[in-house]
């Protein structure tokens, strides 16, 4: 195999292996990347849901992204949990200097589980000075609402719409993920040069915890790869259906399970053909 792409994600951890840093690099490794990270926060997780947060010391997660950007050279970046609001300043001043290449954020606010994992500090932070600086943001639909200060939208037209109004934030690409109408899923992607709606069906499944963070991870991958952004979402919401179904019928834990990110991937996802 050759030399894989680099991504860099910023996120916090998920012991349980879920969600977080731990559902990004092995994403990253399903999808034919070479994973870095730069930990933000510990969290103390199992499928039942988060017990505590222990933030990372700014200065400690900046210096892990200096060194990665100085030696590794990432293709793309990824950002998901933050400590805190300083912690999601210092990565939005680093985004501000053009530092992190092909930035994916994905707005996290609350856990599968239902714990809050954002301050509305941080929020404000992710709007005002990182957001304008992505290539893609990817909130669900609950995390859109919120970036916008309304409420979640409740029809395909509302998606789009909102979708459209993430863009006025600045970022180059928005896609609101998780839209449902009868049996179907729709995320909307919204660029600079139209809005794509990517319909697959609604998959029931109690194996969900860490959907989000595999999509974006997806996503990064994917622009790491080269991909144009809508190549690179249409993807991702491929993959993310593959690691569902996947992890249907498994059992681990006694609450919310991970999804499957050993599920074998087209070529297509993979990037063995680009
Ligand atoms: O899916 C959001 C998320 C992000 N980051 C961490 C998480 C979770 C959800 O549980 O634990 C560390």
């Amino acid at each position: 195999m050759s030399t894989p792409p680099v991504v860099l994600t910023i996120a916090g951890s998920d012991c349980g292996g879920g969600a977080g840093i731990q559902a990004d690099l092995a994403t990253f490794a399903s999808l034919r990347v070479h994973g870095t990270s730069a930990v933000t926060a510990v969290t103390v997780q199992d499928t039942t849901g988060v017990h505590a947060v222990h933030r990372v010391p700014t200065a400690v997660v900046v210096d892990q992204v200096r060194v990665l950007l100085r030696d590794l050279a990432p293709h793309a970046t990824k950002s998901g949990m933050f400590g805190d609001a300083e912690t999601a300043r210092a990565v939005a001043a680093l985004a501000a200097d053009g530092r992190l290449p092909r930035l994916v954020v994905d707005p996290v606010l609350v856990s599968t589980s239902g714990h809050a994992l954002a301050t509305d500090d941080v929020l404000a932070v992710m709007r005002d000075d990182l957001i304008p600086h992505a290539d893609v943001v990817t909130p669900n639909t609950d995390e859109a609402a919120a970036l916008l200060g309304c409420s979640r939208a409740g029809s395909l037209e509302d998606q789009t719409d909102q979708a459209l109004r993430l863009l006025e934030l600045g970022c180059a690409a928005a896609v609101i993920t998780g839209g449902l109408t009868e049996g179907a899923r729709h995320d909307v992607l919204a660029t600079r040069t139209g809005i794509h709606v990517l319909t697959g069906p609604d998959l029931v499944t109690s194996n969900d915890h860490g959907t989000g963070c595999t999509f974006a991870a997806a996503v990064a991958a994917g622009l790491a790869h080269g991909r144009p952004v809508e190549r690179a979402v249409g993807d991702a919401g491929a993959f993310v259906r593959s690691c569902l179904t996947a992890a249907a019928g498994w059992q681990l834990g006694r609450g919310r399970g991970p999804v499957s990110h050993l599920a074998p991937t087209t070529t297509d996802s993979r990037g063995d053909s680009a």
